[in-house]
């Protein structure tokens, strides 16, 4: 990946992070950021990301993991985008299991089911593989996480999703944590249930074959933006099936085989 071909000086990437700041905080849908910047790169838009992640932390929000995206085929296919993603997650963006999540802070949430890992040494890229990732993991964990584009209609391109923080939200981690190699991460299946009715079906190998996998781009990618990903981190390894919308008065719970059940739900 060409992180080095920025395109955008940096007052086009201020205001771009502006716009992405804004719509967020109304909230209201804004036009893909490539509309407006046609020349617009991925090295674009990791640097929008990465003005976006300079200001919350400076505001006092505290950067507790990544998290890869766009890391299985329903999701690529979903979203027409297929090239994975990183973004960041806060302290702001975690909710506590089956806490009420209020549908009019976010513009058209959905939710994926997802494996969470808990890294216990610093990763490096940029030729960190599964097997470092499984090494240098303490446990993993059932996930939930919340994307809202800050894009109409849900639709993008990759350099405008990276601007946008790759449609982060929120998320909640639940279930019963277990040792990576407790685990066979690959064959672990999952169920994802709207009210009570399947919303979506898969296995861990959705997730580039293995989702410890996800998590070594995250670090690889880190690795090009000059980073590291440090010990302790949280990692969120992607959707396994397609994203669900959710509307106020859903309820949302993730089960998984070995690792128990994560549930949310959302009101007005
Ligand atoms: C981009 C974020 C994708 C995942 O798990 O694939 C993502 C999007 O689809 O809005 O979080
Ligand atoms: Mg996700």
């Amino acid at each position: 990946m060409n992180v080095h071909n920025k395109m955008l000086p940096q007052d086009a990437v201020t205001s771009l992070a502006d716009l992405v700041q804004d719509s967020q905080a109304r909230p209201c849908a804004i036009p893909r950021l490539t509309e407006s910047h046609p020349a617009m790169t991925i090295a674009d838009g990791y640097a929008v990301q990465s003005e976006l992640r300079r200001r919350l932390s400076a505001a006092g929000h505290r950067i507790v993991g990544w998290k890869a995206g766009l890391t299985s085929k329903a999701k690529m296919v979903q979203m027409g985008v297929n090239v994975p993603a990183i973004g960041f997650l806060t302290s702001q963006m975690a909710s506590p299991e089956g806490e009420a999540v209020a549908i009019s802070t976010l513009i058209h949430p959905r939710v994926e089911c997802e494996i969470a890992f808990v890294t216990s040494a610093e990763l490096k890229g940029p030729d960190c593989t599964a097997r470092d990732v499984l090494a240098a993991t303490d446990c993993v964990l059932a996930a939930i996480e919340v994307i809202d584009s800050r894009f109409s209609g849900f639709k993008f391109d990759l350099p405008s999703v990276l601007a946008d923080n790759c449609s982060s939200a929120r998320f909640v981690i639940g279930g019963r944590a277990r040792y990576a190699g407790e685990v066979d991460l690959r064959t672990i299946g999952t169920v994802l249930e709207k009210n009570g009715e399947i919303a979506g079906l898969a296995a861990g190998a959705a997730v580039m074959e293995h989702p410890a996998e996800a998590v070594a781009l995250v670090v690889n990618v880190l690795a090009s933006l000059g980073e590291t990903l440090p010990a302790g981190s949280l990692v969120l390894s992607g959707g396994m099936t397609e994203a669900i919308p959710v509307a106020a008065g859903d309820v949302i719970t993730a089960r998984f085989q070995d690792l128990g059940s994560v549930s949310m739900r959302f009101v007005a």
